[in-house]
């Protein structure tokens, strides 16, 4: 049986971008107060894709958060393993994926109650990990990442179903404006823009260093920033950012001398689990899409 892709990209041609199927807030009238977000909160996110929060996490909560960056960038083994990626031609550490698996300080964050009571509160479900990393963005060193959906790539490198899921982007060290931080383009989550070009086997090993497949073309970025703007959060460490799948987004590289360094939990709804690739290609590997464990996260008490 063939199914029908609602969400075709990466042909030779272009395919106009089109509406998004999805709600954006899962939880119904009734759900909706089923969390920490108040209504205006909710309202914000449904407009623009994304929420920030200045200093959610206290400092010295972000101590021990810090202690884990530093030792995993220290790690020699950690340096060498398969989901550890380095800058483009460079020995500096641009991502560590499966973060949550290294350390336990972050597989509990992943469970602390105040992100997984509102990310259950949009997604409406259960929810497990998709991906978790850590983008290092060193000083002077750190390389930027292009325009981009994540669902884009989520579907059709990891078989993604739906729009279904969301980043929760943890500001490790301060994110100014000029370390290179995240800029996203509010309301782009309301569109799904299809991109040009095959996927090629193994395309991880490129994009994960700078993506090429997958960036949207220029006349339907314009079109998006000319209705949206960009939106540039800066705040300080501990500050969180969560960003719908489908909200475009990218940041610049890093001219300053401080590192920019967050931290990323995906989270997605355990009825939202990955199908094959709709690219067609063989599934990426488990660091960056689990295929594995698909129980729902339990909150940490
Ligand atoms: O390929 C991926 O899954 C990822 N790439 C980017 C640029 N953002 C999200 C995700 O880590
Ligand atoms: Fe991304």
């Amino acid at each position: 049986m063939t199914t029908t892709d609602l969400f075709p990209t990466r042909a030779e041609r272009k395919i106009p971008m089109s509406e998004r199927l999805d709600p954006t807030v899962f939880a119904d009238s009734s759900s909706r107060k089923d969390g920490p977000l108040d209504e205006r909160e909710l309202k914000s996110y449904e407009e623009n894709g994304y929420l920030f929060f200045d200093g959610f996490f206290t400092p010295a909560e972000m101590q021990g958060f810090l202690d884990d960056l530093r030792e995993s960038e220290d790690d020699e083994d950690l340096k060498l393993s398969e989901g550890t990626i380095l800058e483009p031609g460079k020995q500096e550490i641009r991502s560590i994926f499966g973060i949550h698996e290294i350390s336990e300080r972050f597989d509990r964050l992943t469970r602390d109650p105040r992100l997984l009571d509102m990310v259950r509160q949009i997604l409406a479900s259960e929810v497990y990990i998709h991906q978790s990393r850590i983008n290092y963005k060193p000083g002077f060193k750190g390389k930027g990442f292009n325009w981009h959906s994540d669902f884009e790539t989520w579907h059709s490198e990891d078989g993604m179903p739906r729009m279904r899921s969301l980043s929760c982007s943890i500001v490790l060290t301060d994110n100014v404006e000029s370390n290179g931080p995240l800029m996203l383009i509010p309301g782009s989550h309301r569109k799904f823009v299809p991109c040009i070009g095959r996927t090629p086997e193994n395309n991880y090993q490129e994009s994960l260093k700078s993506q090429t497949v997958g960036v949207p073309d220029e006349g339907s970025l314009r079109r998006l920033m000319n209705d949206g703007g960009i939106d540039v959060p800066t705040g300080p460490a501990g500050s969180l950012i969560l960003f719908e799948c489908n909200t475009l987004h990218g940041s610049n590289q890093n001219m300053s001398c401080w590192p920019r360094s967050n931290l990323f939990f995906v989270y997605n709804s355990v009825e939202n689990t990955l199908a094959d690739p709709y690219c067609g290609n063989r599934p990426r590997p488990n660091f960056l899409a689990n295929r594995t464990d698909w129980s729902p996260l339990t909150p940490i008490a």
